[in-house]
């Protein structure tokens, strides 16, 4: 048997402060028509993917950045995507940030069905960055001033054929991340970020931003025997340079298919689902080689 999902990583260059989300999502249906227009029937977009990166900025009190959040999904800005997507039959998964109805604030992904139907909600779990203003930065990342951490933890759902997982940026630094889809069985990760190439509290690790973040994708794939998919807002947004390089990763730890831009543009890759399972049932056949009663720290000691 063969299974397969032409699936599209829909990279998007920088989204101004000033942008409306109107101009954002009209820049995001273009690149849902590309994908489509090249056989993908699910596009995956970025973290935060409505606005710029506002995480950015110190604002106070935290309600004058209402406008950056979403209260329903899909509302009134997203409509024209789902419409869209519904339209040609194409499903994708999208970040944004939510805001509740009982005013919980989430650094959010959804995965929607080839029918505009909502299947699936996954709240960022690793929030990285600070809880207060940080003057000596040259710029803020006040993810854990913006958002709680997401309190569900990471979902495996029965979609596109496949058993598809989310997880959001700083996530994928994470072995854990991958490892609790793995025990569910995941196949393919979706996953947006945005990541500055600066990193100010330790700037040496600048030169390598590029490089750890494939290595971390890769290595969750492989040990995992699972597809990924990378997606940025990249480019130099708001005066910050942030890592592009979109990119789909096999099972087999391989690159098959990554950005060339820094801007808008659209990644496809062909990919077989079986070919986890070839990994899945040999060296990471995890019912037979691993050793859970070795692994408690894992879940006891933070760090
Ligand atoms: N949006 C992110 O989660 N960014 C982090 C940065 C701050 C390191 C990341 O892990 O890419």
């Amino acid at each position: 048997m063969t299974r397969t999902l032409v699936l599209a990583a829909a990279q998007l260059g920088p989204v101004a402060r000033d942008e409306p989300k109107a101009s954002v999502v009209e820049r995001m249906v273009g690149l849902l028509r590309r994908a489509h227009r090249r056989g993908a029937t699910l596009v995956a977009f970025p973290e935060l993917a409505l606005t710029t990166f506002f995480p950015r900025w110190w604002v106070e009190p935290l309600s004058a950045a209402d406008h950056f959040y979403e209260t329903e999904m899909p509302g009134p800005a997203t409509e024209p995507l789902f419409a869209e997507a519904a339209r040609l039959g194409v499903g994708f998964s999208l970040g944004y940030a939510e805001l509740t109805p009982d005013g919980h604030r989430y650094n959010t992904q959804v995965l929607v069905g080839r029918d505009g139907q909502v299947v699936a909600r996954y709240r960022k779990v690793h929030l990285p960055g600070h809880e207060t203003e940080e003057p000596w930065r040259p710029f803020q990342h006040l993810e854990r001033y913006y958002f709680e951490p997401g309190p569900d933890g990471f979902g495996v759902w029965d979609a596109f054929g496949a058993r598809v997982g989310m997880m959001i940026c700083n996530d994928r630094r994470w072995p854990e991340s991958y490892r609790v889809m793995g025990l569910a069985g995941v196949e393919l990760i979706l996953c947006g970020y945005n990541t500055p190439v600066h990193y100010p509290p330790d700037p040496s690790q600048d030169a390598l931003a590029g490089f750890h973040n494939q290595l971390v994708m890769q290595a969750g794939a492989y040990q995992n025997g699972t597809w990924v998919v990378g997606v940025a807002k990249g480019g130099v947004e708001e005066g910050v340079d942030s890592v592009a390089q979109s990119c789909v990763i096999a099972p087999s730890g391989q690159v098959v298919a990554q950005a060339v831009s820094a801007g808008d543009e659209v990644v496809v890759a062909e990919c077989d689902l079986e070919w986890g399972a070839r990994y899945k049932a040999t060296l990471f056949d995890f019912a037979r080689y691993r050793r859970p009663e070795m692994y408690a720290a894992i879940t006891e000691v933070r760090g």
